[in-house]
């Protein structure tokens, strides 16, 4: 049995103090471009009145309960309009923009896990989870091929580091696509099959604490030991808060090249879950030259020394 790597790694939780507050256009779902200049004004005048009140001694609402991936604008930079094909089964290009203040386009990113941006797309209900790499043009238009397989409402994420402030960022907005639409819930789930593969996720998260939690990787019964580096790790995994899809991104902190990280069948990472209920977990891993999604959903309890700690629900759904 290889050592189980410790990885520390926290969820960037309620970080990321945004200057101005998140809510600030959470509720548009459409922005013309021309209204670029009002936004801009409209944030700068918000950003004033956040300093007036640090200065009397307020922290920033969004710092207090802010947390990722749940408005179009955030640290000063917004996610425009999602262009995308508008129906499944019709292959086009997803594609979009992130400005700034001015309305000027965002060119100059920070690699971080390999990438200058991490796209994720996911449907409302926790289904059809995507992780893509798209291709940013001269303009900042960034753009990857898409196509839908289902209907249904979905949410982009854009998670980014724009150059020069080491700061993550996460936008989101979200996207429909028309058809019939079968809504699915993902059932409780400590193990996944994916593709041959047997994930199941060992420990149990707990609001406001951070929790260890461990993926093993087996096949036919046996331990993978061969897992492949994927964007600087042996694992890469997406946690969304059921309900309203708040994003927490983490990556192990031990890398293959460290000497400490094992290749498996042990991921380990350290999650800290913001409140009680259910989080649906994303775990992308490489082997033989492919990368899987495992799902999971899990509850975390309340706060600590109120509630007994939630175990990974004990019914399993094997079908997905
Ligand atoms: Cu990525």
């Amino acid at each position: 049995m290889a050592i189980r790597t410790q990885l520390k790694l926290g969820l960037y939780g309620a970080g990321l103090a945004a200057l101005f507050t998140g809510a600030l256009f959470t509720a548009q779902a459409v922005m013309p471009a021309d209204a670029a200049g009002d936004w801009a004004k409209a944030a700068e005048e918000s950003m004033m009145k956040t300093t007036q009140h640090t200065a009397v001694g307020a922290a920033p609402a969004a710092a207090e309960h802010g947390q990722r991936g749940l408005s179009l604008e955030a640290g000063g930079f917004m996610l425009e309009e999602v262009t995308a094909p508008g129906v499944p089964g019709e292959a086009g290009i997803l594609a979009f923009r992130i400005i700034d203040r001015d309305g000027q386009p965002l060119t100059d990113y920070e690699l971080s896990h390999e990438k200058n941006l991490h796209l994720i797309v996911v449907r409302t209900d926790g289904t059809q989870f995507r992780h893509v790499h798209p291709t940013l043009d001269a303009d900042g238009t960034w753009s990857v091929p898409w196509e839908w397989a289902d209907a249904g409402s979905y949410r982009i994420f854009a998670d980014f580091v724009p150059a020069g402030t080491g700061e993550p960022i996460t936008l989101t907005r979200t996207v429909d696509v028309a058809g019939e639409v079968r809504p699915g819930r993902s059932a409780a789930a400590a193990e996944a099959h994916v593709a041959g593969y047997t994930v199941s996720v060992q420990g149990s998260l707990s609001a406001g604490t951070p929790s260890d939690l461990t993926f093993s990787v087996s096949r036919d019964g046996e331990p993978v030991t061969s897992l492949q580096p994927y964007l600087g790790a042996y694992g890469h995994l997406v946690a969304l808060r059921a309900g309203d899809l708040a994003y927490l991104h983490v990556h192990p902190e031990g890398e293959p090249a460290d000497g400490t990280a094992a290749a498996g069948p042990a991921i380990g990472f350290v999650a800290e879950a913001p409140t009680a209920g259910a989080y649906l977990l994303y775990l992308d891993f490489k082997v033989d030259g492919a990368v899987h999604t495992a799902t999971f959903r899990l509850e975390a309890s309340g706060a600590a020394g109120t509630a007994e700690h939630a175990r990974p629900e004990a019914d399993q759904d094997h079908g997905h």
